[in-house]
Protein backbone atom coordinates (compact mmCIF):
# COMPACT_ATOMS: atom_id res chain seq x y z
CA UNK A 1 0.00 0.00 0.00
CA UNK A 2 2.62 2.26 0.90
CA UNK A 3 4.85 1.59 -2.13
CA UNK A 4 2.22 1.91 -4.15
CA UNK A 5 1.39 5.41 -3.18
CA UNK A 6 5.16 6.42 -3.35
CA UNK A 7 5.03 5.14 -7.06
CA UNK A 8 1.87 7.42 -7.83
CA UNK A 9 3.18 10.33 -5.86
CA UNK A 10 6.64 10.28 -7.76
CA UNK A 11 4.57 9.28 -11.20
CA UNK A 12 2.32 12.37 -10.14
CA UNK A 13 5.39 14.59 -9.60
CA UNK A 14 6.96 13.93 -12.75
CA UNK A 15 3.96 14.03 -15.33
CA UNK A 16 3.66 17.88 -13.54
CA UNK A 17 7.00 18.54 -13.67
CA UNK A 18 7.38 17.46 -17.86
CA UNK A 19 4.02 18.98 -18.76
CA UNK A 20 4.56 20.67 -22.16
CA UNK A 21 1.79 23.23 -21.80
CA UNK A 22 -0.81 24.26 -19.64
CA UNK A 23 -3.88 22.13 -20.72
CA UNK A 24 -1.64 19.17 -19.97
CA UNK A 25 -1.13 19.90 -16.44
CA UNK A 26 -4.62 20.56 -16.42
CA UNK A 27 -5.74 17.45 -17.21
CA UNK A 28 -3.07 15.97 -15.17
CA UNK A 29 -4.09 17.71 -12.62
CA UNK A 30 -8.15 16.06 -13.14
CA UNK A 31 -6.31 12.50 -13.83
CA UNK A 32 -4.81 12.97 -9.86
CA UNK A 33 -6.74 15.58 -7.82
CA UNK A 34 -10.25 15.92 -9.56
CA UNK A 35 -13.11 14.41 -8.87
CA UNK A 36 -12.77 11.23 -9.88
CA UNK A 37 -9.00 11.28 -9.73
CA UNK A 38 -6.55 8.71 -8.74
CA UNK A 39 -6.13 10.02 -5.24
CA UNK A 40 -9.35 11.26 -4.39
CA UNK A 41 -10.28 7.35 -5.02
CA UNK A 42 -7.96 6.32 -2.66
CA UNK A 43 -9.21 8.73 0.01
CA UNK A 44 -13.23 7.45 -0.61
CA UNK A 45 -11.89 3.76 0.04
CA UNK A 46 -10.24 4.56 3.29
CA UNK A 47 -13.67 4.04 5.11
CA UNK A 48 -13.08 0.05 4.06
CA UNK A 49 -9.69 0.38 5.89
CA UNK A 50 -8.93 -0.34 9.94
CA UNK A 51 -9.10 2.90 11.96
CA UNK A 52 -5.18 3.18 12.60
CA UNK A 53 -4.68 2.83 8.10
CA UNK A 54 -7.21 5.52 8.07
CA UNK A 55 -4.98 8.27 10.44
CA UNK A 56 -2.16 6.93 8.62
CA UNK A 57 -3.06 7.11 5.63
CA UNK A 58 -5.92 9.99 5.28
CA UNK A 59 -3.28 12.11 6.70
CA UNK A 60 -0.84 11.24 4.26
CA UNK A 61 -3.13 11.39 1.05
CA UNK A 62 -4.54 14.70 1.95
CA UNK A 63 -0.62 15.47 3.26
CA UNK A 64 0.40 14.68 -0.69
CA UNK A 65 -2.67 16.12 -2.04
CA UNK A 66 -1.66 19.92 -0.94
CA UNK A 67 1.94 18.74 -2.01
CA UNK A 68 1.12 18.00 -5.63
CA UNK A 69 -0.97 21.22 -5.64
CA UNK A 70 1.97 23.17 -5.03
CA UNK A 71 3.71 21.14 -8.00
CA UNK A 72 1.08 21.98 -10.31
CA UNK A 73 0.91 25.81 -9.25
CA UNK A 74 4.70 25.76 -9.58
CA UNK A 75 4.78 24.36 -12.61
CA UNK A 76 1.79 26.88 -13.95
CA UNK A 77 3.88 29.65 -13.27
CA UNK A 78 7.16 27.95 -14.98
CA UNK A 79 4.97 27.54 -18.11
CA UNK A 80 3.29 31.02 -18.13
CA UNK A 81 6.73 32.51 -17.64
CA UNK A 82 7.90 30.52 -20.54
CA UNK A 83 4.97 31.46 -22.47
CA UNK A 84 5.82 35.27 -22.26
CA UNK A 85 9.48 34.71 -22.78
CA UNK A 86 8.59 32.69 -26.19
CA UNK A 87 6.51 35.49 -27.23
CA UNK A 88 9.02 38.15 -26.47
CA UNK A 89 11.19 35.90 -28.75
CA UNK A 90 8.79 35.47 -31.71
CA UNK A 91 7.75 39.28 -31.85
CA UNK A 92 11.05 40.65 -32.12
CA UNK A 93 11.92 42.56 -35.08
CA UNK A 94 15.24 43.21 -36.60
CA UNK A 95 15.22 46.46 -37.95
CA UNK A 96 18.01 46.08 -40.36
CA UNK A 97 15.70 43.19 -42.33
CA UNK A 98 15.26 45.02 -45.52
CA UNK A 99 11.33 45.40 -46.34
CA UNK A 100 9.56 43.10 -47.97
CA UNK A 101 9.21 43.25 -51.51
CA UNK A 102 5.50 43.94 -51.69
CA UNK A 103 4.43 47.38 -53.32
CA UNK A 104 1.54 47.55 -50.88
CA UNK A 105 3.75 48.04 -47.94
CA UNK A 106 5.81 51.31 -49.28
CA UNK A 107 4.08 54.59 -48.94
CA UNK A 108 2.95 56.38 -52.05
CA UNK A 109 1.44 59.45 -53.37
CA UNK A 110 -2.18 59.00 -54.80
CA UNK A 111 -2.25 59.18 -58.27
CA UNK A 112 -3.78 62.63 -58.07
CA UNK A 113 -1.39 64.25 -55.63
CA UNK A 114 1.20 62.56 -58.19
CA UNK A 115 0.09 64.48 -61.03
CA UNK A 116 -0.15 67.57 -59.37
CA UNK A 117 3.19 67.38 -58.66
CA UNK A 118 4.51 66.43 -62.55
CA UNK A 119 1.92 69.45 -63.56
CA UNK A 120 3.89 71.79 -60.60
CA UNK A 121 7.47 70.34 -62.05
CA UNK A 122 6.44 71.10 -65.60
CA UNK A 123 5.61 74.64 -65.05
CA UNK A 124 8.53 75.25 -62.57
CA UNK A 125 10.42 74.34 -65.67
CA UNK A 126 9.05 77.17 -67.47
CA UNK A 127 9.09 79.47 -64.62
CA UNK A 128 6.44 79.54 -62.67
CA UNK A 129 6.40 79.54 -58.85
CA UNK A 130 4.11 77.42 -56.89
CA UNK A 131 1.90 79.18 -54.51
CA UNK A 132 -0.32 78.63 -51.93
CA UNK A 133 -3.27 79.83 -49.96
CA UNK A 134 -5.73 79.47 -47.19
CA UNK A 135 -8.94 77.28 -47.98
CA UNK A 136 -10.85 79.26 -45.40
CA UNK A 137 -11.49 81.78 -47.92
CA UNK A 138 -13.54 85.57 -47.59
CA UNK A 139 -15.56 86.41 -50.27
CA UNK A 140 -13.98 89.49 -51.17
CA UNK A 141 -10.74 86.68 -52.44
CA UNK A 142 -13.34 84.27 -53.54
CA UNK A 143 -15.57 86.05 -55.41
CA UNK A 144 -15.37 89.91 -55.34
CA UNK A 145 -12.08 90.54 -56.53
CA UNK A 146 -12.28 87.75 -59.18
CA UNK A 147 -15.07 90.15 -60.97
CA UNK A 148 -17.93 87.86 -59.41
CA UNK A 149 -20.51 90.66 -58.07
CA UNK A 150 -23.38 89.79 -55.43
CA UNK A 151 -25.56 88.79 -58.05
CA UNK A 152 -23.36 86.01 -59.81
CA UNK A 153 -24.58 82.40 -59.05
CA UNK A 154 -21.24 80.86 -57.89
CA UNK A 155 -21.86 82.87 -54.99
CA UNK A 156 -25.26 81.70 -54.13
CA UNK A 157 -25.57 79.40 -51.29
CA UNK A 158 -26.81 76.11 -53.25
CA UNK A 159 -23.20 76.43 -55.12
CA UNK A 160 -20.65 77.12 -52.43
CA UNK A 161 -20.01 76.00 -48.37
CA UNK A 162 -20.24 79.10 -46.44
CA UNK A 163 -18.94 79.05 -42.95
CA UNK A 164 -20.71 82.42 -42.27
CA UNK A 165 -22.33 85.13 -44.42
CA UNK A 166 -18.88 86.53 -45.53
CA UNK A 167 -16.70 83.35 -45.49
CA UNK A 168 -16.53 80.04 -47.74
CA UNK A 169 -14.71 77.21 -48.47
CA UNK A 170 -12.96 78.46 -51.48
CA UNK A 171 -14.30 77.72 -54.73
CA UNK A 172 -11.14 77.78 -56.70
CA UNK A 173 -7.52 78.68 -56.09
CA UNK A 174 -7.70 82.05 -58.10
CA UNK A 175 -7.80 83.77 -54.49
CA UNK A 176 -3.78 82.80 -53.92
CA UNK A 177 -3.67 84.52 -57.35
CA UNK A 178 -5.66 87.46 -56.37
CA UNK A 179 -3.12 87.92 -53.21
CA UNK A 180 -0.13 87.32 -55.74
CA UNK A 181 -1.40 90.23 -58.13
CA UNK A 182 -1.53 92.57 -54.80
CA UNK A 183 2.01 91.65 -53.07
CA UNK A 184 4.15 90.72 -55.97
CA UNK A 185 6.08 92.57 -58.60
CA UNK A 186 5.56 91.94 -62.29
CA UNK A 187 6.03 90.24 -64.42
CA UNK A 188 4.14 87.48 -62.64
CA UNK A 189 4.32 83.76 -63.55
CA UNK A 190 2.64 81.68 -60.86
CA UNK A 191 0.58 78.23 -60.53
CA UNK A 192 -2.06 77.93 -57.53
CA UNK A 193 -2.80 74.10 -56.63
CA UNK A 194 -4.91 72.81 -53.88
CA UNK A 195 -8.15 71.72 -52.54
CA UNK A 196 -11.73 73.36 -53.65
CA UNK A 197 -14.76 72.87 -52.38
CA UNK A 198 -18.03 73.24 -54.19
CA UNK A 199 -22.04 71.82 -53.40
CA UNK A 200 -21.95 69.16 -56.34
CA UNK A 201 -22.34 65.46 -55.53
CA UNK A 202 -22.96 63.27 -58.38
CA UNK A 203 -20.94 60.58 -60.59
CA UNK A 204 -19.55 62.93 -62.38
CA UNK A 205 -18.91 65.49 -59.50
CA UNK A 206 -17.15 65.28 -56.08
CA UNK A 207 -18.00 68.11 -53.46
CA UNK A 208 -13.96 68.58 -52.76
CA UNK A 209 -11.72 68.23 -55.87
CA UNK A 210 -8.20 69.53 -56.65
CA UNK A 211 -7.27 72.28 -59.10
CA UNK A 212 -4.35 73.64 -60.64
CA UNK A 213 -4.48 77.37 -62.39
CA UNK A 214 -2.12 78.98 -63.80
CA UNK A 215 -1.54 82.95 -64.06
CA UNK A 216 0.93 84.63 -66.29
CA UNK A 217 0.96 88.47 -66.33
CA UNK A 218 3.37 90.55 -68.59
CA UNK A 219 3.44 93.36 -71.15
CA UNK A 220 2.39 91.97 -74.44
CA UNK A 221 0.74 88.63 -73.45
CA UNK A 222 -1.86 87.56 -75.70
CA UNK A 223 -4.17 84.67 -76.49
CA UNK A 224 -1.10 82.80 -78.86
CA UNK A 225 1.14 82.89 -75.68
CA UNK A 226 -1.62 81.00 -74.02
CA UNK A 227 -2.62 78.73 -76.82
CA UNK A 228 0.96 77.49 -77.16
CA UNK A 229 1.84 76.98 -73.93
CA UNK A 230 -0.73 75.21 -73.19
CA UNK A 231 -1.00 72.60 -76.16
CA UNK A 232 2.60 71.79 -75.31
CA UNK A 233 1.25 71.15 -71.57
CA UNK A 234 -1.70 68.69 -72.60
CA UNK A 235 0.85 67.24 -75.66
CA UNK A 236 3.80 66.85 -72.47
CA UNK A 237 1.25 65.67 -69.72
CA UNK A 238 -0.64 62.92 -71.62
CA UNK A 239 2.40 62.20 -73.77
CA UNK A 240 1.05 62.06 -76.63
CA UNK A 241 2.76 64.93 -79.19
CA UNK A 242 0.40 64.13 -81.70
CA UNK A 243 -2.58 64.49 -79.67
CA UNK A 244 -5.46 67.12 -81.27
CA UNK A 245 -6.45 70.15 -79.40
CA UNK A 246 -8.89 73.23 -80.59
CA UNK A 247 -10.55 76.04 -78.26
CA UNK A 248 -13.96 76.65 -77.90
CA UNK A 249 -15.37 80.17 -76.78
CA UNK A 250 -16.83 80.75 -73.49
CA UNK A 251 -17.53 82.51 -70.57
CA UNK A 252 -16.04 83.15 -67.45
CA UNK A 253 -15.76 86.41 -65.20
CA UNK A 254 -12.26 86.77 -64.75
CA UNK A 255 -11.25 86.52 -68.01
CA UNK A 256 -12.40 88.02 -70.99
CA UNK A 257 -12.18 86.34 -73.65
CA UNK A 258 -12.84 82.81 -72.24
CA UNK A 259 -12.47 79.87 -73.90
CA UNK A 260 -12.20 76.05 -73.17
CA UNK A 261 -9.25 73.50 -74.37
CA UNK A 262 -10.95 70.34 -75.52
CA UNK A 263 -8.38 67.52 -77.13
CA UNK A 264 -9.00 64.90 -79.75
CA UNK A 265 -10.95 61.81 -77.72
CA UNK A 266 -7.85 59.70 -76.66
CA UNK A 267 -10.63 56.56 -76.37
CA UNK A 268 -12.52 56.39 -79.78
CA UNK A 269 -9.28 59.01 -82.10
CA UNK A 270 -12.63 60.58 -82.82
CA UNK A 271 -14.96 58.38 -84.12
CA UNK A 272 -17.60 59.35 -81.27
CA UNK A 273 -18.09 56.96 -77.89
CA UNK A 274 -19.88 57.37 -74.57
CA UNK A 275 -16.68 58.62 -73.24
CA UNK A 276 -16.52 62.01 -75.18
CA UNK A 277 -20.78 61.68 -74.91
CA UNK A 278 -20.22 60.80 -79.12
CA UNK A 279 -18.50 64.40 -79.80
CA UNK A 280 -15.12 63.19 -80.89
CA UNK A 281 -13.87 66.05 -78.24
CA UNK A 282 -13.27 66.05 -74.21
CA UNK A 283 -12.61 69.48 -72.63
CA UNK A 284 -9.63 69.39 -70.63
CA UNK A 285 -9.75 72.36 -68.99
CA UNK A 286 -11.06 76.12 -69.41
CA UNK A 287 -8.54 79.67 -69.62
CA UNK A 288 -8.87 82.83 -71.13
CA UNK A 289 -7.16 86.24 -71.15
CA UNK A 290 -7.42 88.26 -67.32
CA UNK A 291 -10.09 90.55 -67.39
CA UNK A 292 -9.02 94.20 -67.22
CA UNK A 293 -11.43 94.17 -64.35
CA UNK A 294 -9.32 91.22 -62.42
CA UNK A 295 -6.38 93.34 -62.44
CA UNK A 296 -7.30 96.93 -61.94
CA UNK A 297 -9.10 95.16 -58.85
CA UNK A 298 -5.86 94.14 -57.38
CA UNK A 299 -3.71 97.66 -58.49
CA UNK A 300 -2.52 96.26 -61.51
CA UNK A 301 -2.36 98.91 -64.73
CA UNK A 302 -4.51 97.13 -67.33
CA UNK A 303 -2.95 99.42 -69.96
CA UNK A 304 0.43 98.47 -69.64
CA UNK A 305 0.02 94.75 -68.47
CA UNK A 306 -2.11 91.43 -69.78
CA UNK A 307 -2.35 88.17 -68.75
CA UNK A 308 -3.29 84.89 -69.72
CA UNK A 309 -5.03 82.62 -67.25
CA UNK A 310 -6.66 78.87 -66.96
CA UNK A 311 -7.38 76.08 -64.58
CA UNK A 312 -8.01 72.88 -64.44
CA UNK A 313 -9.44 70.45 -62.09
CA UNK A 314 -6.78 67.47 -61.48
CA UNK A 315 -9.02 64.25 -61.43
CA UNK A 316 -10.59 64.89 -64.33
CA UNK A 317 -7.23 64.84 -65.78
CA UNK A 318 -6.05 62.06 -63.81
CA UNK A 319 -8.99 59.99 -65.04
CA UNK A 320 -7.35 60.72 -68.87
CA UNK A 321 -4.32 60.03 -68.07
CA UNK A 322 -4.68 56.98 -66.05
CA UNK A 323 -7.71 55.70 -67.91
CA UNK A 324 -10.03 55.81 -65.11
CA UNK A 325 -13.64 55.84 -65.90
CA UNK A 326 -15.14 56.25 -62.48
CA UNK A 327 -13.96 59.49 -60.22
CA UNK A 328 -15.14 57.71 -57.45
CA UNK A 329 -12.00 55.25 -57.61
CA UNK A 330 -10.06 58.41 -56.61
CA UNK A 331 -12.00 58.82 -53.31
CA UNK A 332 -12.58 54.98 -51.99
CA UNK A 333 -8.23 54.40 -51.27
CA UNK A 334 -8.42 51.08 -52.39
CA UNK A 335 -4.56 49.95 -51.49
CA UNK A 336 -5.08 47.92 -55.10
CA UNK A 337 -6.21 51.22 -56.98
CA UNK A 338 -3.63 53.37 -55.69
CA UNK A 339 -0.69 50.99 -56.19
CA UNK A 340 -1.42 51.25 -59.84
CA UNK A 341 -0.41 54.31 -61.21
CA UNK A 342 3.24 54.90 -59.96
CA UNK A 343 4.36 56.98 -63.19
C1 LIG B 1 -10.18 79.13 -64.96
C2 LIG B 1 -10.49 79.56 -66.25
C3 LIG B 1 -10.06 80.80 -66.66
C4 LIG B 1 -8.25 81.98 -63.61
C5 LIG B 1 -8.26 83.37 -63.55
C6 LIG B 1 -7.40 83.67 -62.53
C7 LIG B 1 -7.05 85.01 -62.04
F1 LIG B 1 -6.83 84.98 -60.73
F2 LIG B 1 -5.98 85.43 -62.62
F3 LIG B 1 -8.02 85.86 -62.30
N1 LIG B 1 -6.97 82.55 -62.01
N2 LIG B 1 -7.48 81.52 -62.69
C8 LIG B 1 -9.01 81.15 -64.54
C9 LIG B 1 -9.31 81.59 -65.80
C10 LIG B 1 -9.45 79.92 -64.12
O1 LIG B 1 -10.56 77.92 -64.45
C11 LIG B 1 -11.44 77.13 -65.20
Amino acid sequence: MADELDELISQAIDAIQSAPDVRRLHDIKVYYLGKKGQFTLRLKTLAKRTADEQRVYGKKLNAVKADLARHIHQRKEQLDALLVQQRIADETIDVTLPVMDDPLAYGGSHPVIHLLGEMESLFASIGFDSIFSPEIESDYYNFAALNMPPHHPARAMHDSFYLDPTTVLRTHTSPAQVRAMETQPLPLRILSTGRVYRRDSDLTHTPMFHQVEGLWIDQQIAFCDLKGLLTEFVHILLKDRQLKTRFRPSYFPFTEPSAEMDIACPQCAQKKCRLCGYSGWIEVLGCGMVNPNVLQISGIDSHTYTGFAFGLGVERLAMLRYGVSDLRQFFDNDLRFLAQCRS
